[in-house]
């Protein structure tokens, strides 16, 4: 096989955030940016040689460019294998599926995430590990470090892979696969789920749904699932097609970026559930009839009636979910008697506790769900999930997360995001925010009084690393919560997350609007941070 050693020079700023390292297409395309990361990511790993590696994107503008490009150097370290996923695309829970199905010793995912694609969008290139997980901070620390230092990486000289076709074909002394991208995610689905009775649903008409792939990777998954082995009618799947701009949209479902389907959901009287996927199939939104369930809501569900669902039927190890994310699961943990972790935002903080099997399922406010299946957030696990739910319970969404509320109390929770603010007002209100930490117990706003506020740190409790600087929180006497942090997947500027919480046990008021009922500390939130006047905006960009 010819090798070339190429000689290069690094390049700044390339530092894996929350979800791995996400810029501009255009920085993506300059000759070795993306050769200097791929060398850094093998030189930050032992005892690859002769294994397996899985290889795919969500089909965004660049994936296919940048495929070869790590199918010609993966051959040049010295795997054994690649599996690639046809056309060079695997959902990101996929990736993870395979990964763990196949034993392989880690994978590569091209996406970036919910993030707009297209020759002018965002590009992105994640690392996970054996486990199927996204690399922990050591070896993302590593990765970067290795990315300042970078002097030459190793590309093998040999013709494109034909990615359309299946089958196995020769990459010098390097197999590559390419696989089907659904065929084991799907058996891993129906290995979880009742599938006989969420058919019976669909088919006695009891379920019509709608499920938005937003022109993103969740497409041929979701026909193949939904509307192949489970009957769901055609046409349930919308805008199925991935196309390499999303369709210019910006696949993120929530209720501001998929208006169509929420439309859809609150005006068709024939529809009863509503779901939504990511531009990499791990996030999800769940509808009822003219009903949201917000993502803490949807975890806490999701928990307390685990036991009505197979794979899920012995019981629950324990539960875990992100530090912003609503303490609602919380209270079904406590009932469930069963442990219930907090950590950092990202999925990488619940590797760990799962391979450790102290937790069951996770997830986190930015809707995000997961279990032990795989080690990522699984955007149509969850809508499986709630089928199965329904089929089981036989009640429209918005009874089930009413009687929730009813049972647990409801934890009434927003996100404001203020996209895209100037890097120095966003740093500044950090250090503002950080310089009161220590003044703030005590005081008084409105009927709130502050009884903590720290920069929320966390020890891993099975590898004992430690994350500092993860968020500030600002805790009420009577549970309230406010936490303020910057975003770590963005690529223009920055934006500046604000979560808002606060517990009701009161069934009377579980009709009010978040908003409605967060009234106050909305308001906290600016005065405590300074938001408007170190945004300059008078408006969260999105709420959710
Ligand atoms: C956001 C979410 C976080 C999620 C991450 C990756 O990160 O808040 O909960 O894990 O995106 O999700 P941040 O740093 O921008 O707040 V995905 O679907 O973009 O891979
Ligand atoms: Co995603």
């Amino acid at each position: 096989m010819k090798i070339h050693v190429r000689s290069t020079t690094p390049f700044e700023g390339q530092k894996p955030g929350t979800s791995g390292l996400r810029k501009k297409v255009h920085s993506f395309q300059q000759p070795r940016y993306l050769e200097n990361f791929v060398q850094s990511i093998f030189d930050s790993l032992d005892n690859f040689q002769g294994k397996i590696l899985v290889v795919g994107g969500d089909g965004r503008y660049y994936n296919q460019q940048a495929i070869q490009i790590i199918l010609k150097m993966a051959a040049a370290n010295g795997f054994g294998k690649v599996l690639v996923g046809q056309n060079g695309i695997l959902s990101t829970p996929a990736v993870s599926a395979i990964i763990r199905k196949y034993q392989a010793f880690g994978g590569i995912i091209l996406s970036a995430s919910h993030n707009p694609g297209g020759k002018d969008g965002d590009f992105g290139i994640k690392y996970n590990i054996s486990n199927g997980g996204p690399a922990p901070e050591k070896l993302t620390d590593a990765i970067f470090a290795h990315t300042k230092t970078v002097k030459e990486y190793r590309i093998a000289d040999t013709t494109d892979v034909d990615l359309a076709h299946l089958g196995q074909t020769q990459l010098e002394d390097m197999q590559v696969e390419i696989i089907d991208s659904v065929k084991d995610y799907a058996e891993l689905m129906e290995s979880l789920f009742d599938f006989p009775l969420i058919r019976k649903m669909f088919e006695s008409g009891a379920c019509k749904m709608r499920f938005d792939a937003m022109h993103a990777v969740t497409g041929p998954y979701a026909k193949e699932i939904l509307e192949n082995r489970l009957n769901a009618g055609a046409g349930t799947v919308l805008n199925g097609t991935p196309l390499e701009d999303f369709g210019q949209g910006h696949p993120d479902p929530n209720l501001t970026y998929a208006p169509e389907l929420v439309n859809l959901l609150y005006h068709d009287p024939e529809l009863n559930f509503g779901a939504a996927s990511d531009g990499d199939g791990d996030r999800n939104m769940i509808l009822g009839q003219q009903f949201f369930v917000t993502p803490s809501d949807s975890l806490a569900v999701l928990a307390a009636n685990a036991h009505l669902v197979s794979g899920y039927s012995t019981g629950l190890k324990g539960v875990a979910r992100s530090m912003p994310t609503s303490m609602a699961v919380d209270k079904v943990a406590e009932k469930l008697n069963i442990s219930c972790y907090e950590t950092p935002t990202g999925w990488k903080f619940f590797g760990n506790l799962l391979d450790a099997e102290k937790i069951t399922l996770c997830g986190e406010e930015s809707f995000g769900t997961g279990s032990n299946h795989v080690r990522e957030k699984d955007g149509l696990w969850a809508v499986l999930f709630w089928l199965n739910i329904l089929a089981v319970r036989q009640l429209p969404v918005a009874e089930i997360v009413r009687e929730h509320w009813k049972t647990f109390g409801r934890n009434f929770y927003t996100r404001h995001d203020y996209e895209n603010i100037e890097l120095h007002g966003a740093n500044d209100l950090i250090h503002h925010l950080r310089d009161q930490i220590k003044s703030l117990p005590g005081k008084q706003f409105k009927h709130y009084q502050v009884v903590f506020s720290d920069d929320f740190e966390y020890t891993d409790s099975i590898d004992g690393s430690v994350s500092k600087a993860q968020g500030v929180r600002v805790g009420f006497s009577d549970s309230s919560r406010i936490v303020y942090r910057l975003s770590g997947t963005g690529t223009e500027g920055a934006t500046l997350r604000v979560y808002v919480e606060s517990f009701e046990p009161d069934p009377e008021k579980h009709h009010l609007d978040a908003q409605v009922a967060l009234h106050d500390l909305i308001e906290i939130a600016d005065q405590i941070a300074g938001i408007k006047r170190f945004t300059k905006r008078e408006q969260p960009s999105v709420i959710t």
